[in-house]
Parts: structure tokens; sequence; C-alpha cells
């Protein structure tokens, strides 16, 4: 029987609109108001930076920060929410402004590592036992400027500590090539599963996959998502889009490449994502456009493209396609998968 899918999606992705051109043209949304529309809008799982849970995070003692993370904890409970991960934000500090892992500075490179630990703390008073790694300025602005072999390594040692630090945790890199650098060292989810095979436990490191970033490495999304999936290693996802190679535009599901959403939730079907837990995450921003009362409609949005592409995979054909895949008839499938999708009977 067909799996259901559960949904999930981080609060930063109902936000006041501001870009690097303008100010914030919305008024905010308190936290508490943020989880009170999480089911409204037919999601159950809450993904956190570490300071979405804790803010300001690096000013408060441990004791503190754990006693706020429980209080967060209860919010959830009371609302009958998941904490799905945590992801230390190690791209605001000052200390990580040369990256963390891979800092030129062993001072910074501590400040990232013990921040991570920290993380993992907060996920255990969440409830949960993900941390996501989105390696922000883990690369370069110049080629020059770090040793790419010892990047690589350190990345691997600061994995091996959260690993040591919680014989539960697990962790999942999200890979993107770039923004806010020039070039990221964990690019793709190639990338991302090779790193996890070098570390002391590599069953518990894996990946999560964004549309968007699979895009800007001008890879597609569904295969990337498969490969993950033949290593056992696609923990989460962030489904958005993505129109061409530019800035991370981090569209709604759908929005630019149908046939590209498509393939992605045939991938996961097809694979029983979610069979293990894993939640089908959004991780999209509004148009600066909207106003506040209609501002989270990308994520009600994207969750539908997704429900209506999936009611797609699952009334395909799929004898008429193997059918097509056995005579290598490529053009009869092409056109079959597009009048499927336009509902010509
Ligand atoms: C950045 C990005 C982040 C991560 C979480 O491009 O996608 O939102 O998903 O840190
Ligand atoms: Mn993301």
């Amino acid at each position: 029987m067909a799996g259901t899918f559960r949904f999930s999606f981080g609060p930063w992705n109902i936000h006041e609109g501001a870009d690097p051109f303008g100010p914030t043209v919305r008024k905010s949304y308190t936290f508490a108001e943020k989880l009170d529309l999480y089911k409204k809008l037919g999601y159950e799982g809450v993904q956190f930076h570490d300071d979405d849970a804790v803010p300001e995070i690096d000013g408060k003692s441990h004791k503190q920060v754990l006693a706020e993370a429980r209080d967060v904890r209860k919010m959830l409970d009371e609302r009958g929410l998941t904490a799905e991960f945590v992801a230390p934000r190690l791209w605001e500090n000052p200390q990580t402004i040369d990256g963390g892992y891979t800092s030129n500075d062993e001072k910074c490179r501590k400040y990232a590592i013990d921040r991570s630990l920290v993380s993992i703390d907060i996920a255990n008073e969440l409830g949960c036992d993900r941390i996501v790694l989105w390696l922000a300025r883990e690369g370069t602005y110049i080629r020059e400027a770090k040793d790419a072999r010892k990047a690589v390594e350190r990345t691997v040692e600061a994995i091996d500590k959260m690993l040591a630090h919680d014989p539960k945790i697990r962790i999942l890199i999200e890979p993107k090539p770039n923004e806010p650098m020039d070039h990221a060292y964990i690019p793709t989810i190639g990338h991302a599963i090779a790193v996890a095979y070098r570390t002391a436990d590599p069953k518990r490191v894996g990946g999560l996959i964004e549309t968007a970033h699979a895009l800007l490495a001008g890879l597609d999304p569904s295969d990337e998502m498969a490969f993950a999936i033949a290593h056992g290693k696609l923990w989460s996802v962030h489904l958005n889009d993505q129109n061409g190679l530019k800035f991370d535009q981090d569209k709604s599901f759908g929005s630019n490449n149908l046939r590209s959403a498509f393939n992605m939730v045939r991938v996961l079907d097809q694979n029983d994502y979610g069979a293990h837990g894993e939640f089908v995450g959004m991780d999209v921003k509004v148009m600066r456009t909207q106003t506040r009362e209609k501002s989270t409609a990308h994520l009600a949005n994207s969750r539908q493209v997704f429900l209506w592409l999936l009611d797609k995979v699952r009334s395909l054909d799929a004898k008429l396609v193997s059918q097509y895949r056995d005579a290598r008839d490529y053009e009869g499938l092409d056109l079959y998968i597009n009048r499927h999708l336009l509902g010509i009977k």
C-alpha cells in the first residue's frame, strides 16, 4: 500500500520580506504565532536552527540554553508538533566570517565545533536525533585562501566530534555549491556521502537534499535524491524551486518546473521515502509582494502541489511505462508523461 507523507518546514520560512536590496515589508509573527500556523497549513514537523529554538544563544549559559529549549519542547507538545532537526547557524557570528570547521583560525574552528555540540544538546531537549549541517561558509572566495584537502579533513574531524558527543545523534549534510561562498567544499550529495564514509560512524551520517541547491549545481534533483536513497542516506529534503543559475531563490515547489517536481515526488514515493519517519520538508520563500495575511500561502501551496503530483505519480500507467522502456521508445514515453501531466485522456 502506498505510504502517507508528513510535512515540515522551519520558522524562517515565514518571514518579513527583507531582501539584499530592501527592508522588511511585513510585520513579524512571533515564534508562538508561527507554531500556531503549522497544523492549519497541513504541517506537523518543525525544523530549527539552533537559535530559532534559543535566540541569542552565544550570550547564554549552557543551563539557560537547555532550559529555554525545554520550554520550546513544551510549546511543540501543546500543539502536537514534532521537532525534525536542529541546524547550527554557523554563518552569522563574527567568528564564522571565514567559515566554521574549515576556518583558518583555530579559535574560530573551536567556536564552530562547540556551537555544534550545543545544537546537539538542544536537539535532545527538543526530542529529535537529527542535526543538519548546511555548510554555508565552508568554502572560499578565492581558491588559494584555504587548503582544500585540509578542509575536507577538518570537516570529517568536526563531524566525528559530534558523533562522539552523542551516540544516538545523526548528522545530515545539506550540500549547496555556492552562495554565500564562490565555491563550497561540499557542493553535491556525492561529496556529502563521500565525507560520510570517511567519518567514524558512517551509518549515522547522511544527507538532506534541497531542490534549488541541486539545480544550482547543474544537477537533476530527483537523480540526486535517488543517489542518496541508493546509499540509504536520504534522511530529509528541502523541496522548493529555482529558475536557472542565479541566487538561491527558494521558490514554491513546482513553481518553475512542474515536471522536475513530478520526478522528485515519483522518486520519493517509489522508494518509500518516509517509511522510517523522514519528513517532506519545504524550504520556500514567499514573494515579497504578498500581504502579511497571505504570507504563508507558499507553504500551503507547495504542500498542495506535492499532493497533486503524488496523484499523478500514483495514476501513472506503470505497464505502459515498462513497455516504452522495453522498446526504448523514449519519445513515446516523453509524450505519455506530458499527456498524463496535462490530464489529456
Ligand atoms: C540555505 C538553506 C538553509 C538550510 C538550513 O541555502 O537552504 O536554509 O536549509 O540551514
Ligand atoms: Mn535548505
